[in-house]
C-alpha cells in the first residue's frame, strides 16, 4: 500500500498548494499563525503531522485545534495537541516546520518519507490513527477545518473526528481523557502478575452494541485496545433497530440470544450495552441449537470487582510491625431489591456491608459516595466504583513494592472506571482487566455463585402511583392489604422472594419474583401480578 499512501499525500498537498512567494511558516510559540485565508496549506500539512504523530504513538488520539487565540479576528492558526493532552513534543517541531514550508507536493512527500524512516514509522501498513479536531469562532475556521481533515485523511488508516467549536483547553482535555482510557487499561494489564492471566484467557470478546451509540464508539476505539480481539455486533452502522431484541435490557430480562449473533459466537465471552451505553451485562451462548444464554448480570459484575478490590486491599493491609492495618478502608456495597438473593448472600458471606436503596442510579450513587470505596450495581447493569479523594491521596503515598503494585492497581481502577456515572465501555475494560488479572475464564466467573431463578413481569394498571413502597421498595405500604397478599404467596415457595413497585420510566407496575426453580419463580411472579391487576384495575 506504499504507492497508495504516496498518492494520497501528493493529492492532499496539491489541494492546498503553497504559493511560490508565500511567507515562511515557523511552528513558533503555539503552532502556525498568519492571516486566516493564507493558512490552508499550513493547516492541511499540520493535519498530516498530527496523523503521523498518532501512528507513531500506536494510534493514541492526537488533537488539532484551529485558532489564533488572542490575535485579531482576520488571523487564524493551527496547533497540535499531543496524546497526553499537552503541547506537541518539541522534537517534532522541526518536522512540522519543514512540512509547512515544503515548496511542492513532491518535496512534501520526500520529507514525510525521510521522517517516517528516521522515526521508524511504517507507512501504508495496517496502523490506525485518530485526530480530534476543533476550531474557535473565527470566520475562516470552517475552511481551515476542511484543510485539516484533508491532511489527516492523507495518512491511510487515520480518522479525523470533528469535535466542533470548542475552547482550546476543552480540546486538550478531550485528547487527554481519550488516551487515558486506553493507557489505563494497558497500565492495569501490565500490573497483572506474571504467573497469572493473559494466556489462560481467550482474548476474543464479542460486544452487542444494541444498535446504538456504544457500538459506534467501540468500533472507533477497539483497534487501540491492545490485548483484546473485540468484535462488535449490532454496531449501530447496519439496519438493526435500537434496543430491539438486543442490548443489555433485552439480554438481562429475556435471558436469550440477542439478534445479530450467530453460531460462530457460541462459547465466547460476550458483553451487551444498552442504547446509550450506560448499562453493561455479559453473557455466553450455550449452543447453536439453543436460544438460551448463561447470563452475568450487574450483580455478578459487582461481585467480580469486589473480589479484585478486596484482594488489593488485603495486599496493602498486611499489618505493619505494630499490628495496625496500613490503610484502614471503609468499603461498602450498594444494591437494590432487584439484586439476586444469591449475590447478596455471597457479598455478606465475604463480610461486606451491603446497603439497599430504591431503584435508580441517583439513589445508589449517592449512597456509594459515603465510603472510601463505594461500589454499586443494579442487576440491570447500571453501576460503577467510586473512590473518595482522601482515599486516592492515601493510595498515592504507599511505597513498599508489593503494596505499591496493589495501590497502583487501585489507582488505575479509580481512573479507568467512570467516577461520574456507570459506563458500559469503561466497566467492560475493567472487567477484562480483572479477568486477566485473575486468569479467569467466563466459566470461573459464572461459578462465583449460582443465581436464584427469577422472573420479572410488567402489569398495566390505571394509576401505577397508587402503589407506595417502603424499605428500599422491598415492601408495599399502600394499597393496604397488598403486602399481606404478597407475603401469603411467598410463603408457598421455597427461597421465595417477591416485590412490586411502580416503574419510574414506563407506565407499568413491575413485579419481581425469585424462587428455587424457574417454574416456581414464574408462578410466584404471575400470582402476585394477578393480585396487582385485581386490586389496581
Ligand atoms: C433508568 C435508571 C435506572 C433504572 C432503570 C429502570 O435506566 O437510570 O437506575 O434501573 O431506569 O427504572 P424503572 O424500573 O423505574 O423503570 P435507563 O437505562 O432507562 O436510563
Amino acid at each position: 500500500r506504499g504507492g497508495e499512501q504516496r498518492g494520497a499525500l501528493l493529492a492532499a498537498a496539491a489541494l492546498f498548494p503553497r504559493p511560490p512567494d508565500g511567507a515562511r511558516f515557523s511552528y513558533g510559540t503555539a503552532g502556525f499563525r498568519a492571516e486566516g485565508v493564507t493558512m490552508g496549506p499550513a493547516v492541511c500539512r499540520a493535519g498530516v503531522v498530527a496523523a503521523l504523530r498518532s501512528v507513531k504513538l500506536g494510534g493514541a488520539a492526537v488533537g488539532l485545534v484551529i485558532t489564533a487565540s488572542h490575535n485579531p479576528v482576520r488571523d487564524n492558526g493551527v496547533k497540535i495537541v499531543d496524546a497526553d493532552g499537552g503541547m506537541l513534543s518539541q522534537d517534532w517541531e522541526p518536522f512540522a516546520d519543514a512540512l509547512a514550508n515544503a515548496p511542492t507536493p513532491d518535496d512534501l512527500l520526500q520529507i514525510v518519507l525521510q521522517f517516517a524512516k528516521d522515526e521508524e514509522i511504517k507507512l501504508g501498513g495496517s496502523h490506525s490513527a485518530q485526530v480530534l479536531l476543533a476550531r474557535d469562532t473565527r470566520p475562516t475556521g470552517e475552511y481551515l477545518l476542511d484543510a485539516a481533515v484533508k491532511g489527516v485523511n492523507a495518512m491511510i488508516g487515520a480518522v479525523a473526528v470533528d469535535m466542533g467549536i470548542l475552547t482550546t483547553p476543552q480540546l486538550h482535555w478531550m485528547v487527554r481523557s481519550s488516551s487515558e482510557f486506553t493507557s489505563l487499561l494497558l497500565c492495569l494489564l501490565e500490573l497483572v502478575p506474571k504467573d497469572k492471566g493473559a494466556d489462560v484467557m481467550n482474548n476474543r470478546l464479542i460486544v452487542d452494541g444494541a444498535n446504538g451509540i456504544g457500538g459506534l464508539k467501540l468500533e472507533e476505539i477497539k483497534a487501540k485496545i491492545s490485548g483484546l480481539d473485540i468484535h462488535v455486533r449490532n454496531s449501530g452502522k447496519g439496519e438493526g433497530i435500537l434496543n430491539e431484541s438486543c442490548g443489555a435490557d433485552f439480554v438481562q430480562k429475556e435471558k436469550v440470544v440477542p439478534l445479530g449473533f450467530g453460531p460462530e459466537d457460541v462459547g465466547f465471552r460476550c458483553a451487551s450495552f444498552d442504547g446509550d451505553a450506560d448499562r453493561l451485562v455479559y453473557f455466553r451462548i450455550v449452543s447453536s441449537s439453543d436460544n438460551r444464554i448463561d447470563l452475568i448480570d450487574g450483580d455478578k459484575i459487582l461481585s467480580l470487582f469486589v473480589l479484585f478490590i478486596r484482594e488489593q486491599l488485603d495486599i496493602i493491609n498486611g499489618k505493619d510491625n505494630k499490628g495496625n492495618e496500613v490503610l484502614p478502608t471503609c468499603f461498602g456495597v450498594v444494591q437494590t431489591a432487584y439484586a439476586n438473593g444469591a449475590s447478596t448472600d455471597f457479598l455478606k458471606n465475604l463480610g461486606l456491608e451491603v446497603v439497599f436503596t430504591p431503584t435508580g442510579v441517583k439513589y445508589l450513587h449517592k449512597e456509594a459516595l459515603k465510603y472510601d470505596i463505594g461500589i454499586y450495581f443494579e442487576a440491570n447493569g447500571h453501576g460503577t466504583v467510586l473512590f473518595s479523594d482522601h482515599f486516592v491521596s492515601q493510595l498515592e503515598s504507599l511505597t513498599s513494592f508489593l503494596q505499591h503494585q496493589a495501590a497502583m492497581r487501585l489507582l488505575a481502577t479509580s481512573r479507568l472506571i467512570n467516577q461520574a456515572v456507570g459506563d458500559a465501555l469503561s466497566g467492560m475494560l475493567l472487567v477484562e482487566a480483572v479477568l486477566q488479572y485473575k486468569g479467569w475464564s467466563f466459566q470461573n466467573w459464572c461459578d462465583l455463585y449460582t443465581d436464584l431463578p427469577s422472573r420479572q413481569l410488567k402489569v398495566k394498571v390505571q394509576d401505577r402511583n397508587a402503589i407506595v413502597t417502603t424499605d428500599a421498595e422491598r415492601r408495599v405500604c399502600q394499597p393496604s392489604g397488598l403486602q399481606e397478599l404478597i407475603d401469603g404467596e411467598i410463603s408457598n415457595y421455597s427461597h421465595g422472594r417477591c416485590f412490586v413497585r411502580p416503574s419510574g420510566t414506563e407506565d407499568v407496575v413491575r413485579v419481581y419474583a425469585e424462587a428455587s426453580s424457574e417454574e416456581a419463580a414464574d408462578s410466584l411472579a404471575k400470582r402476585v401480578a394477578q393480585h396487582v391487576e385485581r386490586i389496581l384495575g
